[in-house]
């Protein structure tokens, strides 16, 4: 393991791109639940039963009793250090993107800036009649909540299951992926697409392509290097103590 990290650190701080998908994972240390864990999200809901269009039509109440429970336990979380580390590297490294397939915002808090949000952002809702978006951080949106301008219904500003990315988001996210030399995974169970297919466009591109992880996951195999451990432990070692010219020291 220690030699993975090395040769991980090494080509990070020879790269002048380098790409980052995080998932649920990089929030868990944080006390917010993943998916599909043991203490997954999941586990009490079907994902079709809850974050989907479907859903929202059929039981906007119950959908946003979901989001108001998550919203509330969110809003009282931190960043772990995870995340301030991959704030840090953005720091560092010439050409720093970092993805995101989680909603909850906590890379913006931790200082991150180029950030595409794949999934949305659980801050963010939008008007299901006039469209119009805003960003509202209450832990709770009350059981239907109605849009100021129109009195439509609001809905999260979150990607469902069965609806499409943001076009331009993706393609930049696409773009990342294609152009970096180095991309890392941390924090996913490599199950959702289109994300899950990111790190392949990486590799087709020529990067090399590390996971970090609890676990192995179905992209494993694929990777470069896999380093088994908490996000919270590994993403800091890889961004202690580079100084050097990119060092700005910060932190
Ligand atoms: C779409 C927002 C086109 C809501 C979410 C093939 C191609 C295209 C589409 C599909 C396809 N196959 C299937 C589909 C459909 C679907 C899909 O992928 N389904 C899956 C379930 C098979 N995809 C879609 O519908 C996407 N849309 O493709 O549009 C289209 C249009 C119409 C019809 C068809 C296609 C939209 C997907 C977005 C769904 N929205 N979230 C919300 O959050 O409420 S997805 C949801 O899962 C979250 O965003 C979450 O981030 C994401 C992925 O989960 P993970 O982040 O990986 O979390 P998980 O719990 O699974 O894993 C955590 C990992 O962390 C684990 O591996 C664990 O070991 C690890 N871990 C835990 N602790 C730590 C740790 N690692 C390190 N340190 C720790 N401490
Ligand atoms: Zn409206």
């Amino acid at each position: 393991m220690e030699m993975a990290i090395n040769e991980l650190k090494e080509a990070l701080q020879k790269a002048e791109r380098v790409t980052v998908l995080t998932g649920a994972g990089v929030s868990a240390e944080s006390g917010i639940p993943t998916f599909r864990g043991a203490d997954g999200l999941w586990k009490n809901y079907q994902a079709t039963d809850l974050a989907t269009p479907e859903a929202f039509a059929r039981d906007p109440e119950l959908v946003w009793e979901f989001y108001n429970w998550r919203r509330d336990l969110i809003g009282q979380k931190a960043c772990n250090p995870a995340h301030t580390a991959l704030a840090r590297l953005e720091g560092l490294i010439p050409h720093f993107t970092l993805i995101t397939q989680n909603v909850d915002g906590l890379h913006l808090l931790a200082g991150s800036r180029h950030i595409l949000e794949l999934h949305g952002n659980i801050w963010r809702v939008q008007c299901t009649q006039c469209h119009a978006v805003t960003m509202d951080r209450s832990p709770h949106m009350g059981n239907l909540p109605r849009c100021r301008s129109c009195g439509g219904l609001l809905r999260p500003g979150v990607v469902w299951f069965g609806e499409s990315l943001d076009p331009d988001i993706l393609n930049q996210a696409i773009a990342a992926c294609r152009n970096c030399q180095v991309m890392m995974v941390i924090g996913t169970s490599s199950v959702v697409q289109p994300a899950a297919s990111l790190a392949f466009t990486a590799k087709s591109g020529g990067a090399r392509v590390a996971e970090i992880n609890l676990e192995r996951t179905p992209s494993s195999d694929r990777m470069d290097v896999v380093l088994l451990g908490k996000a919270g432990e590994m993403v800091p070692r890889l961004a202690a103590g580079w100084g050097n010219s990119r060092d700005q020291g910060a932190g």
